[in-house]
């Protein structure tokens, strides 16, 4: 058979590159940037040419998996489904629906029918137990924009801005974060050219740092602090849009009296960035016609993400950083429905209280969904309405789950843990059933990942309306039995007779949108990958036959979507005073000007993402880790001196709540007492003394029931206090 070399889309990680990929006898065999892609322009990153090594791994799984007694033995993919819809019947039988739930995470993404089928069989189940990566993610986001209210014009756009903020995020590398995931270098370059100010707020001088006008290096979990003296700031000195806030803001006078105490002199002394640094950001910041803030992983880990998300919101707002009447709408998507966009203010909903209750910490669920810190406790928590059966859709709580000592007690007590998984990751060794998938070349893909994010967060996705199709273009390695996520799905609604409902994405920040229907799947006849991307992109705005007919992506500008003027009988406001979060800001102010002080754990402990892996995959190629397999301790090279450590020395990492090993390195990039390292490295404790192999998982450091978010449950995982000392001993701790 030829060689042959077809475009297509990258599903290494969410920016969805447009590629080449060269294939062999049906084997990919090289990935190439596609430079007749009109939105990335030949951009790629080492991951995605590195599919190929992906798709060939050795320990990839080429058949499911069942656990015996003495270890896992191939089952063939119906025989499991069979088997574990068996089981789950039974436990429903027992103990009820709410004794099954799905942890769905980062490799549910890159296939757009996983989510709708595998949350549709939940729900068919009677379940409601469907919990995300989201809640350890940015929840934030989801919490201030609830208790905001939302712009029914959208946002401004990087690509059109002439001022930027980045604060806690990385794009270049991360490729998230409010700098557009078609080549961001490019549009960042671009940008600059044409005169973009960027402000980045990061206790590393990273990636994207170099790029800045305005570079401040606080403290970790600062950010309330500092931006709510640059909301005082941009207050005092009257640099607000004030017809913007007179017709569409509510809250201001509060806003402004919660912030008084937040003088420029405060916040210096709390995130140890200079007074002046920050008046000028604010100025800098305020002093743009267009623009955005957009926060990162960083601050949303770190001790009230939801208030920091809120406080950029009220900046964004009190700017007047979003779409007016007239204005074309650069960025009215693709494979959504289609937009239709008012020049006024949806009013806030409520962040919490409704949906399913937990048992544990008075959770509910929220704008951000169930809190994923407390699903251990769901399993573990003894009596009525425990969780028994845990299905993982592309997702690794071992090495994902803030506090991982308790998520392994919680794995190994469950009746039934099925993941579905290309390998035998940190939690599929200690499932029952592990489903081997087909990989991102096998199946037939749409560039939706990033253009659906436009609908939960602001200024996060495309920023023009591009979109691409691809089909499957290899086939699986030979005598593979492995399946989509979404056929595991229907064949578990199939055997147990459930009737199985697809719900389309609904936007909750992006402008406003026509509604999908909810879809009914027929079960007496298995449909194929296309027929479902016909059904799920029925009401795209963009018909699928048009997008396909561009196998190398392209851009739909036409017809122009403008926002249109305000219904005049609408009186919502976007507010600025929420109660909730301006209580919290006062407790920030009341523990006064001085940093927190731990000195036993002196040290603050931040993640980071590295090039060449993402989150728990890629780690294990050897064309990217370059012979290092693990995650460094990285440390001023002044601390390294300071701690008497040399460069690779092993350190031990600890927490009130637990210890890791490190191997530390020097990163003069970092702010001094700062400890940045990758997170879901690593695996369970016995196997420690191979840090050097597998590296660490930070995760461990991390307590779920000491603080924590009390709407998303999400737990202080930036900004850790801990101690660092050097040590010989390599064993496994608790
Ligand atoms: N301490 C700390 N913890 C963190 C973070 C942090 O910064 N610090 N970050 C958090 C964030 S932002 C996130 S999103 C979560 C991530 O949380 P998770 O999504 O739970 O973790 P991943 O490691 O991304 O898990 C992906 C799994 O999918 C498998 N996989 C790879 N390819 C495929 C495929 O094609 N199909 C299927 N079915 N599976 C596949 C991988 O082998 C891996 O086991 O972690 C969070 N945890
Ligand atoms: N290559 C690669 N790309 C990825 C991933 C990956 O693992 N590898 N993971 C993907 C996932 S799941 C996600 S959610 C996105 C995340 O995307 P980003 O949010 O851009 O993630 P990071 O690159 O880790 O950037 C977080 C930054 O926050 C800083 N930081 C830490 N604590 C604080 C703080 O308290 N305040 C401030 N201001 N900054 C702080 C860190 O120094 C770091 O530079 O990336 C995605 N992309
Ligand atoms: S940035 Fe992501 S989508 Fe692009 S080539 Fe790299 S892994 Fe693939
Ligand atoms: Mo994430």
């Amino acid at each position: 058979m030829p060689r042959e070399t077809r475009p297509s889309i990258c599903r290494f990680c969410h920016a969805n590159c447009g590629i080449l990929v060269e294939t062999l006898d049906g084997r990919p065999v090289r990935v190439t940037g596609d430079r007749e892609n009109p939105a990335y322009h030949g951009f790629t990153c080492a991951k995605g040419r590195r599919l190929p090594e992906q798709h060939a791994h050795p320990d990839r799984l080429l058949t499911s998996q069942k656990r015996t007694a003495d270890g896992f033995e191939a089952i063939g993919s119906e025989r499991a489904m069979d088997e574990v819809a068996e089981r789950l019947s039974a436990l429903i039988a027992e103990h009820g629906p709410r004794s099954v739930a799905i942890y769905v995470g980062t490799y549910a993404g890159p296939h757009p029918a996983t989510i709708p089928f595998s949350i549709g069989w939940l729900l068919a189940t009677g379940s409601r137990m469907i919990f995300t990566a989201s809640t350890i993610d940015q929840p934030g986001k989801s919490v201030a924009n609830a208790l905001h209210g939302r712009w029914l014009g959208g946002s401004h756009v990087f690509d059109e801005s002439d001022v930027w903020m980045l604060v806690g995020n990385n794009p270049l590398i991360s490729m998230s974060g409010g700098i557009p995931p078609a080549n961001p270098g490019r549009r960042l370059r671009e940008a600059k050219a044409r005169g973009m100010q960027l402000v980045v707020i990061d206790p590393r001088r990273t990636e994207v740092s170099r790029f800045a006008d305005v570079f401040l290096q606080p403290r970790p979990g600062e950010d309330p602090a500092l931006l709510a003296a640059m909301v005082n700031v941009v207050i005092r000195e009257g640099l607000f849009d004030s017809d913007f806030v007179a017709e569409h803001v509510a809250g201001f006078a509060e806003l402004e009296a919660a912030v008084a105490p937040f003088t420029p002199e405060f916040a210096a002394r709390r995130t140890g960035v200079a007074a002046d640094d920050i008046v000028r950001a604010a100025r800098v910041f305020a002093g743009g016609r267009r623009g955005c803030g957009v926060a990162g992983t960083g601050p949303n880990m770190a001790p009230h993400g939801n208030l920091t998300e809120y406080l950029l919101l009220c900046l964004n707002t009190l700017c007047g950083r979003w779409r007016r009447a007239g204005e074309r709408v650069p960025n009215p998507g693709a494979l959504l429905p289609k937009a239709v966009p008012r020049a006024q203010a949806q009013a806030p909903r409520l962040a919490s209280g409704f949906g399913e209750k937990l048992r544990v910490r008075g959770f509910t669920s929220s704008a951000a969904g169930l809190p994923t810190s407390a699903l251990a406790d769901e399993i573990l928590e003894e009596g009525e309405g425990r969780i028994r059966a845990l299905l993982c859709v592309g997702s690794n709580p071992m090495a994902a789950w803030p506090d991982q000592l308790k998520t392994r007690r919680a794995m190994e007590k469950l009746d039934l843990l099925v993941t579905l998984d290309m390998k035998l990751s940190a939690t599929s060794r200690l499932a029952d059933y592990v489903i081997a998938p087909k990989l991102s070349l096998e199946v037939p893909g749409l560039s939706h990942s990033m253009e659906f994010l436009e609908q939960t967060y602001v200024a996060m996705g495309y920023s023009e309306p591009y979109a691409q199709y691809t089909p499957a273009l290899a086939d699986p390695p030979a005598g593979a039995d492995v399946i989509e996520e979404w056929e595991f799905f229907h064949g578990l609604a199939r055997r147990m007779e459930l009737p199985l409902r697809l719900y389309p994405v609904r936007a909750e920040t992006g402008v406003l949108r026509e509604r999908g229907d909810a879809i009914d799947v027929d079960l007496s006849r298995k449909p194929t990958t296309d027929e479902l991307f016909e059904r799920l992109m029925a009401k795209s705005r963009i018909p699928l036959d048009e997008i396909k007919r561009h196998p190398h992506g392209a851009r739909f500008d036409d017809p122009p979507i403008v926002v249109a003027p305000a219904d005049p009988e609408h009186d919502a406001k976007l507010e600025v005073g929420s109660e909730l979060l301006l209580r919290e800001l006062a407790d920030v102010a009341a523990e006064g000007a001085e940093p927190e002080a731990t000195p036993t754990r002196p040290w603050r402990l931040v993640s980071r993402r590295m090039p060449n892996v993402y989150n728990s995959s890629g780690r294990d190629i050897d064309a990217l880790h370059h012979g290092r397999r693990y995650n460094p301790a990285y440390l001023h090279p002044d601390d390294l001196e300071a701690l008497g450590l040399a460069e690779g020395d092993t350190v031990r990492i600890a927490s009130d709540h637990a210890s890791i090993l490190g191997v530390a390195t020097a990163d003069a990039t970092l702010r001094r007492g700062v400890l940045s390292m990758s997170h879901c490295f690593g695996d369970a404790p016995e196997r420690d003394a191979q840090h050097r192999e597998i590296g660490s998982t930070t995760g461990r450091l991390v307590a779920t029931e000491r603080e924590y978010d009390p709407i998303t449950g999400i737990p202080r995982m930036s900004a850790i206090p801990v101690s660092i000392a050097g040590t010989r001993d390599t064993g496994a701790t608790s």
